[in-house]
């Protein structure tokens, strides 16, 4: 199951990623999610050796449906960026822009953030540079805990990146996203019976808890 409509990136340091990935996976709009290391000058970056690079996420989006305002509100509403203790480059607050509109959107949302706080912001705002994605086992981290769930989907290392279902399921699987919203989009993702009804079991039991890294 592809989604295949013309999309913009956007690319966030929001702390550590796997969260994040749920977050904006079930965003509506939002089609394809992956995580990965960017931000900084080491080359070739890994979880255990990220050098100074920072955990990030990077979406694919229709800005038909979404738009990245929209998506700089989760942004800010979503993260510890740092105000009072300072956080290690792994987890920097960041936004890294992928062109002229989306700086003048990302400064002014932090002007706007940073009136509202007595503290100094720390998010660094960057043009984009490499990403480099990130480990098999970091990519729909949530997902990837539904092992027979993940077999019966043929979830293989390619599709835990591009596949649309799989960042949809990332974020239902932990209660996001909402019961209405999945069912208004379930005939559309594809999953036979047995699997929705797993999801939507999931999904509940889920619902409304915290999403600990
Ligand atoms: N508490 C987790 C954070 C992982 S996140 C991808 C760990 O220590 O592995 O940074």
């Amino acid at each position: 199951h592809d989604v295949d409509i013309p999309t913009k990136k956007a690319t966030f340091g929001m702390g550590c990623f796997w969260s994040n990935d749920s977050l904006f996976g079930v965003k509506p709009g939002v089609i394809r999610t992956r995580v990965g290391y960017s931000g900084g000058t080491t080359k070739n970056p890994h979880y255990r050796s990220i050098g100074d690079h920072t955990e990030v996420i990077e979406l694919d989006f229709d800005p038909k449906t979404v738009t990245y305002d929209d998506l700089l509100e989760m942004f800010w509403a979503n993260h510890e960026y740092g105000l009072t203790t300072k956080l290690k480059r792994q987890y920097q607050s960041m936004i890294l822009y992928h062109d002229e509109e989306q700086r003048l959107a990302a400064e002014a949302s932090y002007k706007k953030t940073q009136e509202r706080c007595k503290e100094q912001l720390r998010t660094e705002i960057a043009p984009a540079g490499p990403f480099y994605p990130a480990e098999d086992y970091h990519q729909k981290y949530r997902l990837q805990g539904h092992k027979d769930l993940c077999r019966s989907l043929g979830m293989d290392s390619a599709k835990l990146q591009t596949s649309h279902l799989a960042a949809r399921l990332n974020g239902y699987l932990v209660g996001m996203g909402g019961r209405t919203q999945f069912e208004q989009e379930v005939q559309s993702l594809g999953l036979s019976e047995k699997q929705a009804e797993y999801v939507r079991r999931e999904l509940e039991r889920n619902e409304g808890g915290g999403l600990a890294c």
